[in-house]
């Protein structure tokens, strides 16, 4: 069970993903997910001028080895790139053990815990007739939860707010083709005086019942993050996702001292490490990580077990940016584990559907990763080679009063 090939795929079916391609000397094949948004070609050019030339005559079926080969044998642990990078390769070999054993992944990882994984969408609308309009289509495409953003008044774009392309509507894509960043404007104050009243009018129109979520995306303060906390309080929110920035979890401790409000943090980090201080100290409720961020499956697995011993839940990231091999690696998982809360779910573009031929259903709110031996993700690299790379990048944010460089 030799790896003989390993080669990255880089193709833009509508925004760039980055794929590993695995094969084994007998031929079976497996995929890994290895797109880190806006820094797509860092990732490639890891994979294939340090890793993939490691990786030809190992066995593929030593996934631990492997994983701590490329982790603690690279000297340089942890990173965005390194750590996409590393999961791409997890991902592909976890794929290829379970088409050797003939059994969909989730099978390998103990089988499944649930029918499906409750998958929430991101409704969004610059004002609240446009942001109803999209509740509703989310209802009725069979979601049970939705991600509640909106316009600010007086400010432009914002992020997590969909914006009309080519008369098609589309769920929100935040990373712009050009060959520098497009440039967004902040007030955290209007924003603060904003929300609440979104919220009350959708719990108003709504009811009490439909789980509603929003994404603060590292903008506040932990002052700021613990009034909105507060505010939103009389809306019961699934979650309030990365209220302050990231990389300081003591800013949770004042946060979580004044609310009740569920938080959630961790879509930008790569490794357990990063939760050390969060998960033993119950500041975050979910754990917001990519598996394709986050080292892979193998990575994940032991985040989430650890994860489980203080309740805290899974809320995996899923925005389209995770490419479809990822989403699949992350619904087998889901599947298995048993601390599974949340999946997110944008959904990708018909034409990254031609790319990517996926098995995965979604079916009265929930996902299901199929049955098909392995992952149940192929791509087709014909249909992959029609779309070349593009640059793009997520937008920077400035403050509206004076142009500060403010967090995005
Ligand atoms: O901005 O995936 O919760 N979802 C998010 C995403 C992120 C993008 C960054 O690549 O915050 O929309
Ligand atoms: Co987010």
């Amino acid at each position: 069970m030799k790896i003989t090939s390993a080669e990255v795929v880089v193709t833009c079916p509508g925004r760039n993903f980055v794929s590993l391609r695995l094969e084994t000397e007998d031929g079976v094949v497996g995929w890994g997910d290895a797109t880190l948004n806006g820094r797509e070609l860092a990732v490639a050019s890891y994979l294939r001028d340090h890793l993939n030339p490691t990786l030809i005559g190992r066995d593929a079926g030593a996934i631990e080895d492997t994983w701590q080969y490329l982790y603690r044998g690279g000297y340089w642990r942890r990173g965005p790139v390194t750590m996409a990078a590393i999961a791409a390769v997890d991902v592909a070999l976890w794929d290829i053990k379970a088409k050797y054993a003939e059994m969909p992944l989730y099978q390998l990882l103990g089988g499944a815990s649930r029918r499906g994984l409750l998958a929430y969408g991101h409704a969004s609308g610059g004002e609240l007739p446009a942001l109803f309009d999209s509740i509703d289509q989310h209802l009725d495409a069979g979601y049970r939860a939705v991600r509640i953003q909106t316009g600010v008044p007086g400010l432009g774009q914002v992020y997590g707010v969909a914006a009309a392309g080519g008369g098609q509507r589309y769920d929100y894509e935040p990373a712009r083709a050009a060959a520098r960043p497009t440039e967004e404007h902040w007030d955290t104050r209007a924003y603060l005086r904003h929300v609440p009243g979104v919220f009350e009018a959708v719990r108003g129109k709504y009811g009490p019942d439909l789980p509603l979520l929003h994404d603060g995306h590292h903008r506040m303060t932990p002052v700021e993050a613990a009034r909105l906390g507060r505010s939103l309080e009389p809306y019961d929110l699934f979650w309030l996702e990365d209220c302050t920035p990231a990389e300081d979890p003591a800013a949770l401790r004042l946060v979580r001292q004044h609310t009740t409000t569920p938080l959630a943090l961790g879509e930008t980090f790569n490794t357990v490490w990063d939760y050390q201080t969060l998960i033993s100290e119950r500041l975050i409720d979910y754990v917001r990580s990519a598996v394709t961020h986050t080292g892979g499956i193998t990575a994940m697995r032991k985040l989430l077990d650890f994860a489980a011993m203080y309740q805290i839940k899974s809320g995996m990231h899923g925005p389209t940016d995770v490419s479809p091999i990822g989403m699949a690696a992350a619904l087998h998982l889901g599947l298995a584990i048993h601390n599974f809360g949340i999946q997110e779910y944008m959904r990708h573009s018909p034409d990254t559907l031609t790319v990517f031929r996926t098995g995965y259903r979604f079916e009265d709110g929930l996902l299901h990763p199929g049955d098909t031996p392995g992952l149940g993700v192929e791509m087709d690299l014909e249909a992959a080679a029609a779309f070349p790379y593009q640059a793009a990048y997520l937008p920077v944010n400035r403050l509206a009063v004076d142009g500060t460089v403010h967090d995005w």
